[in-house]
């Protein structure tokens, strides 16, 4: 086992590693920019470095001081968190170079799933089923149009480089199309230095479901059950939920397999989360493979009683994952994700927390970075808390939920908690009727543009 891991991330999921690596008996070290001095990891890590002015750019993203950190401090390993480095395939390569393990999958699985296209194609190949589209990158708008024609309309135009929404742009006719091609192509060209795309046809009534896996360096490799996702924004999730109202237990056994079949097929190792279109019919469709932990993990661990990230890190290690009681996903848990931000406008609202009581309790999780008098930084995302409450069934599950979010106090930093509590009131979510529709529908909330 690892002696010390280096944590290339900030914020809560810099936290969540420190937690799990302490209780493995892990020295951690911390870094940080010049921004997040008084920020928690920075203050709960054995060891802290700064690494870089605010700007993620010259400090998170830094991987010259990143490493020399790593180097100076003796670090066996590096867990890179979610966002920033965590699935940049050539980070994930100089660690591996340096003698430093890279806790993720390896270089060569990363840059695979990176390329939205390419996983798509290999992953037909592992007869995951894929959304009916392209089966390449679509140079002109000609062939784009000849793959419309023949899936039918309306259709989704992703890049290649693209992933978690970035980039997507819906054509419902062919005029549409010619007009929306360019400009993604454009996008993606300046957005991500890769302007490849690729269509599939749009599936408006879809439920967004994710299977979470963990391999292991002996090829195995164990799924667990959906997490449902519909309740996004712009593509950035809001509420996550797990099981599934929609998903019987047939559909989850057939999911679960199918992943573990197509994860062997490429030699899967450490976490990841293959994310799926599910339609009315209850057929399954492969979207894109995430190679990180994710930040909707916590209601897996709740659900099934047992701790990702120390999986992850024992994977790393070489140990084969194990856990000392057999996997069965007991009662229902649901994430609210707090955001420091103007709950009508969205706008971020960074700045100092005045007065901080965050909800506790039988059943209740919080994993955050923030307390009481801390100055959030308005250089990083605007998450804060993710609250995940737990419950023998979805109707408790609800109820705590919205219990924990009334006795929370933020003052001083604007919150996204009412929206929250909207949507827990709200008819359709409350019957669990809701799909990738329901923010659009029932709030008026644009995704994407
Ligand atoms: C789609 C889709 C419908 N059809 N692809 C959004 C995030 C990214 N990972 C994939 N996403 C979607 N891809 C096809 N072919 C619907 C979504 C989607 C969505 C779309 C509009 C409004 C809310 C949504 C919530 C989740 C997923």
């Amino acid at each position: 086992m690892f002696k010390k891991i280096l944590i290339a991330n900030r914020g809560e999921i810099a936290l969540r590693v420190i937690r799990s690596a302490k209780e493995l008996g892990i020295k951690t070290v911390a870094v940080f920019s010049e921004s997040d001095r008084t920020s928690l990891h920075a203050l709960l890590a054995d060891e802290k470095f700064c690494i870089g002015p605010a700007k993620a750019q010259d400090s998170y993203l830094n991987i010259p001081n990143i490493l020399t950190v790593a180097e100076i401090t003796k670090a066996d390993a590096i867990h890179p968190g979610y966002g920033f480095l965590a699935e940049n395939p050539r980070f994930a390569e100089i660690c591996e170079q340096a003698g430093i393990t890279f806790i993720g999958p390896p270089a060569s699985i990363i840059r695979l799933m990176g390329d939205k296209n390419r996983a798509r194609q290999e992953m037909a190949k592992a007869k995951l089923p894929v959304i009916p589209g392209s089966d390449k990158v679509l140079e002109e708008v000609e062939d784009a149009k000849a793959v419309a024609q023949k899936v039918g309309y309306p259709v989704i135009i992703k890049a290649a480089a693209g992933g978690g929404g970035k980039g997507m742009r819906i054509a419902r006719n062919p005029q549409h199309l010619e007009e929306q091609f360019p400009i993604a192509h454009n996008e993606a060209k300046s957005a991500f230095g890769d302007p490849s795309l690729y269509i599939e046809k749009y599936l408006a009534d879809a439920h967004h479901i994710e299977i979470q896996i963990i391999g292991d360096k002996t090829g195995n490799v164990i799924a667990f059950g959906e997490r449902e996702c519909s309740v996004q924004r712009r593509y950035q999730k809001v509420i996550e939920e797990t099981p599934s109202p929609f998903v019987d237990e047939k559909l989850r056994k057939r999911m679960m397999g199918a992943v573990e079949d197509a994860a062997k097929h490429i030699g899967y190792q450490s976490l990841g989360t293959f994310e799926f279109l599910v339609d009315e019919k209850k057929r399954f469709y492969f979207m894109e493979a995430n190679t990180r932990v994710q930040v909707e993990h916590p209601i897996t661990e709740v659900v099934y009683g047992i701790n990702l990230v120390k999986a992850q890190i024992r994977a790393a290690a070489g140990e084969k994952v194990t856990f000392p009681f057999d996997l069965e996903l007991r009662g229902h848990a649901i994430e609210c994700r707090i955001n420091a931000e103007d709950p009508t406008t969205f706008a971020p609202s960074p700045g100092r927390i005045e007065f901080l009581v965050l909800p506790g309790g039988e059943g209740i999780r919080v994993d955050s970075g923030a307390y009481g008098g801390w100055v959030i930084p308005p250089d990083y995302d605007s998450l804060i808390a993710k609250i995940i409450a737990f419950a023998p069934s979805r109707d408790l599950a609800i109820k705590k939920m919205q219990t924990a979010l009334e006795m929370t106090t933020i003052v001083g930093v604007k919150t996204n908690i009412p929206l929250h509590l909207e949507i827990l009131a709200n008819t359709d979510f409350i019957k669990g009727t809701y799909n990738t529709q329901f923010l659009e529908k029932v709030f008026g909330l644009k995704n994407g543009k």
